[in-house]
This record gives C-alpha cells, sequence and structure tokens, in this order.
C-alpha cells in the first residue's frame, strides 16, 4: 500500500513539473527547416548551422545569407511547437531585421525588430544574445527573419531558439486539477481510518 502511494505520488509530480513552464530551464530548440523566398546569396541552411562568424565579418561573406532589397524573407521551422523564449540572431549591424512567428506556417505574428542603431560593433556582423532581444513567450512552430530598411545590403549568419514545451491547454489544466481533487480527497479519507 505504502508503495503505491508513493507510486502515485511520483507520477503526480511528474504531470505537475511537465505542466509548469519556467523560463529557467529554456532548451536549445531543434530548428529541422531553413527556406528562403526571393533572390539572395548562399544556402538558407547557413542560418542554422551552428557556425557563428566573428563578429565585423563582412556582410557578403560564404558564411552569410546575404541580398538587397526588403523583398526575401526566411523561414525556419521547428520539430515540434514550443513555447519560444529566447532567441540567438547575428545580422549585419547598420540595419532592421523584422523576426516574426506562427504557429501553423500561414498566420505570422510580429515578435521583435532588430534595429540598425542597436549591437555593439561599428561594422560588420554583429550577434545579438538573448538578453539584448527581450520579447514575451508566445507557443510558436515557425520563425520568419527579413529587412525591414538599412543600406540595401542585408545579411543573416545564424538564428538559434531556445524554449520550452508549450504550457497545457486549458482543457489539460482542468483534467489536472481534477487529479489532483481525487488525490487529496483520497488522503483525507484515508486519515480519518
Ligand atoms: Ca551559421
Ligand atoms: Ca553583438
Ligand atoms: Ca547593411
Amino acid at each position: 500500500m505504502r508503495y503505491r502511494w508513493a507510486a502515485r505520488t511520483l507520477a503526480l509530480a511528474g504531470v505537475l513539473s511537465l505542466g509548469m513552464s519556467d523560463e529557467s530551464i529554456a532548451a536549445p530548440i531543434n530548428i529541422i527547416t531553413a527556406t528562403g523566398d526571393g533572390g539572395y546569396y548562399n544556402s538558407p541552411g547557413r542560418l542554422i548551422d551552428g557556425e557563428i562568424p566573428d563578429e565585423g565579418t563582412w556582410w557578403a561573406s560564404s558564411t552569410n545569407v546575404y541580398w538587397n532589397g526588403t523583398a526575401p524573407f526566411f523561414t525556419l521551422e521547428f520539430d515540434s511547437v514550443y513555447t519560444l523564449v529566447d532567441l540567438l540572431v547575428q545580422v549585419d549591424n547598420n540595419d532592421d531585421y523584422l523576426i516574426q512567428y506562427s504557429l501553423n506556417g500561414a498566420d505570422w505574428v510580429g515578435l521583435y525588430t532588430i534595429p540598425g542603431s542597436a549591437g555593439n560593433i561599428n561594422g560588420g556582423m554583429d550577434t545579438f544574445i538573448p538578453s539584448e532581444i527581450n520579447f514575451s513567450p508566445v507557443n510558436a512552430r515557425y520563425i520568419r527573419l527579413s529587412a525591414l530598411d538599412g543600406d540595401n545590403m542585408y545579411a543573416i549568419s545564424e538564428v538559434q531558439a531556445f524554449g520550452t514545451s508549450p504550457v497545457p491547454e486549458p482543457a489539460s489544466v482542468v483534467l489536472l486539477g481534477s487529479g489532483l481533487f481525487a488525490l487529496f480527497g483520497y488522503r483525507a479519507k484515508k486519515e480519518t481510518y
């Protein structure tokens, strides 16, 4: 009997920890594809190959996807839906870049704009670490990047995403609540004997 109690309590603790969203445990998100629309140089795979060039690297380098004009955009797909918490992005330092997110790959919502005035170098590729890209966590399976404005010479070399498993839908929260009620109801009843 005691063993069954322990097993039930452990199982419940597991369910509870799955249901919690904790920004401090955001882990790297597996990005499975990177695709580009419009005209650009180099493979969009450069965006997710884990290679981050030295800051100050020339924008039109082989390590980067680079282009002219504001029409091209690049779409990255995660291996699942995540609560997206943090991003690391390296872009050419003197342009504005828009980051959008989507759950279905069709409906896009603005997440963050990296302004050309930001950054900490004088020229070339500039890494923006998670503490420099601040947004409220969102549930997403896709992110999209494009240039909004600048000197017409645009480049991105790397995008890394960090997140957690999505928080439960309201229906699962209700189920979790009734499970808790049943457990504590059982315990209260047991203690009266
Ligand atoms: Ca890269
Ligand atoms: Ca930087
Ligand atoms: Ca530029």
